[in-house]
């Protein structure tokens, strides 16, 4: 199993400029490629998140050029991605001071990123942290990166730093061509079995509902691991190879993992608070995928099922609510949300539909109307999709499906653009609504919501929402 044994490496950087298309026009970013001789092992990005996407798990798998996507966003990467600052306090860069530079090259290459901050700074602390991440060759997996990071501060913080994030596009992608990576399995720090969730939103949310210490989280094992695994692929993993008390929290919009340390309890004798953890990052060959999948335990949901509205199929909710335990990526709601109503005596088909209460003209302009919480619908660029479904109103409503586009989060505050289907103001009869609309040169993303304004409710059956061109 050593291919690697004897496999000399020629590592080193290459700064490259992409192009992208976005909604305010062509744009361009740096990255710094990090290369093997000609091949693209992984490509770090430095502002704002400082991540290197990882790209090939071996020597063989690796590009000599990367197909770009139209954009670049956490649904739009090269790989899996780590992190390569501490996230504290901010999801970013957010040091008074904040320094990278690389070290070696040919057999092994450092990324080392640092932050401090300082007394009079925006966060009132004296504080330090660095993370020093190498590439080298294992002569079993291939490609490796090991992450060793230190972290010093005068001011306790409760619930831990995150120290890296694990994320991969197509793990919470809605679209079933799209999908990848079935399950996420870590080890549990209460018992020495792998646990394992599948990569569902609504599993995903309800993931980490355990309390620690000091916040929610999944406490996981020293020496142990965390992958998002498909059976029979390479999975990319991160073990923990340090000795720190490990943290893991979900993210219910991507399904990405935080990777937390606690700080010790009390500090050192000069007052600071310091905890070294380490991780690797690997891609898990795919006879220790099967392995992970087949000795792994479920992890026990607080909740056996939630309403997934499934997209690129037809959704007549029969099978509503889908188990938690499916790798099925619907639309849902969040578990802090009430979940959709499924309508057990009218369907347009079947038995089935799902049933929406009207809400006032003046609450359906609030911004997060009927809001549908997870995930992120990913739409390709140049594209035409088609959303189809039938609907019933009861009582004075008037009851569409809206899907307006976004660029970067639901949180934007100006949508590109707002469209809708026709709308359904027939009582008691069913009928049918739908929008066709094209993507632009670049990829946004929908924001899906089944809308019922008035006194009454509406019956929302048989829906769809597909690429219909190309
Ligand atoms: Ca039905």
């Amino acid at each position: 199993m050593a291919n690697y044994a004897h496999y000399k490496p020629n590592f080193h950087i290459k700064k490259a400029l992409y192009k992208f298309h976005g909604a305010t026009g062509d744009y361009q970013n740096y990255f710094w490629e990090i290369r093997d001789g000609e091949k693209i092992v992984a490509v770090f990005l430095q502002e704002p998140q400082s991540q290197i996407d990882v790209i090939a798990p071996t020597p063989e798998m690796a590009p000599t050029k990367l197909d770009l996507p139209a954009r670049y966003h956490y649904g739009a990467m090269f790989g899996t991605r780590f992190t390569t600052i501490a996230y504290w306090p901010e999801f970013k860069i957010s040091g008074d001071k904040h320094e990278f530079h690389f070290v070696g090259s040919g057999d092994s290459l450092t990324i080392v990123e640092s932050q401090e901050w300082l007394p009079e700074g925006k966060f009132k602390c004296r504080a330090k942290s660095v993370h020093r991440a190498t590439l080298r060759i294992d002569p079993v997996f291939g490609y490796v990166f090991d992450l060793h990071c230190t972290f010093e501060t005068d001011k306790f913080i409760k619930g831990g730093i995150e120290f890296t994030n694990l994320l991969s596009p197509e793990q919470s992608n809605p679209w079933p061509e799209k999908w990848k990576f079935d399950y996420t399995i870590y080890s549990s720090a209460d018992t020495s079995a792998y646990v394992r969730f599948s990569s569902n939103l609504a599993a995903g949310d309800l993931s980490d509902e355990i309390q620690h210490k000091w916040g929610k989280g999944t406490t996981t094992r020293n020496g142990g691991l965390m992958a998002f695994v498909d059976k029979g692929k390479y999975s990319p993993a991160l073990l923990r190879t340090g000795n720190a008390t490990y943290v893991q929290n979900t993210c219910n919009v991507w399904l990405d993992q935080h990777n937390k340390a606690l700080l010790p309890e009390k500090p050192d004798a000069d007052g600071m608070y310091r905890v070294n953890p380490r991780f690797r990052f690997v891609y898990l060959p795919p006879q220790m995928a099967n392995y992970l999948i087949e000795n792994s335990v479920p992890f026990k949901l607080k909740k056996d099922s939630m309403v997934q509205i499934r997209l690129g199929v037809d959704e007549g909710f029969e099978e509503q609510p889908l188990s938690t335990s499916t790798s099925i990526r619907g639309i849902c709601k969040g578990w802090w949300e009430k979940d959709f109503v499924i309508d057990q005596s009218l369907a347009h088909r079947g038995k089935k539909s799902i049933r929406i209460d009207g809400i006032t003209e003046e609450q359906s302009h609030q911004k997060y109307a009927n809001f549908i919480i997870t995930p992120q619908i990913l739409l390709e660029p140049n594209c035409t999709y088609k959303i189809e479904a039938y609907v019933r109103t009861s009582g004075n409503v008037k009851a569409f499906i809206s899907a307006d586009l976004y660029e970067w989060t639901p949180h934007d505050e100006a949508w590109l653009k707002k469209q809708q289907t026709n709308q359904s103001n027939q009582q008691n009869k069913w009928g049918k609504i739908e929008l066709v609309f094209t993507t632009p040169n670049y990829d946004p993303f929908a924001d899906l919501r089944f809308m019922a304004i008035g006194d009454g409710f509406a019956n929302f059956d048989d829906f769809s929402f597909k690429k219909v061109q190309p």
